[in-house]
């Protein structure tokens, strides 16, 4: 497995309000992109608690589990938009509130979007499963990368670069931008 990710904030931003977030410890591997609402430091704020969640949680918990403990810690703050994929035991979990992208080259991954906002309220999750595929590209994207790419036109870059690729040629100005792909 190869992972790479991308970042920057928006135009006039130091601050960054999207965070990409790769776990990968004891047979279990977590990405998310977790995009706070909004940009600059109250967006920023929103994805530090987003983030520092996952980093702290034990990898036995499932997506359903990480959502809540991520909405809890959010409480407060503007909230985020956030899609996550656990890949534990042969099985892979997909899920996300909000309005962070998912694509993928491997087919059949059930991935639903529940609407709302973490941190604020939202509709119940759903999480989908999948036994977790052996070769493909992952791709999570925030909604300051336009979605108008083909996945497959980046097929022979390496994760990095296809990362790059995305973040120069398709982000958008108003908004943070980040692209976090991993390679099965
Ligand atoms: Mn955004």
């Amino acid at each position: 497995m190869r992972f790479a990710h991308r970042s920057k904030p928006c135009k006039g931003e130091k601050a960054n309000g999207d965070r990409a977030v790769v776990i990968d410890r004891d047979g279990v591997v977590l990405l998310a992109v977790v995009d706070g609402l909004g940009h600059g430091p109250a967006a920023s704020l929103a994805a530090d608690a987003a983030e520092r969640t996952l980093d702290a949680a034990k990898v036995e918990l499932s997506l359903e589990e990480l959502f809540k403990l991520v909405d809890r810690a959010l409480r407060g703050t503007r909230g985020a938009a956030m899609t996550a994929l656990r890949i534990a035991k042969g099985e892979l979990e997909a899920a996300a509130i909000g309005n962070v992208g998912f694509r993928s080259t491997a087919s059949g991954i059930p991935l639903v979007w529940t609407p709302g906002i973490l941190g604020q309220t939202h509709r119940p999750l759903r999480v989908g499963r999948c036994a977790a595929p052996k070769h493909g590209r992952l791709l999570l994207f925030s909604d300051g990368i336009s979605s108008r790419f083909r996945l497959d036109s980046l097929d022979t870059k390496s994760p990095e670069r296809a990362c790059e690729e995305l973040l120069a040629s398709h982000a958008l100005p108003h908004d943070d931008a980040t692209a976090l792909i991993m390679d099965l």
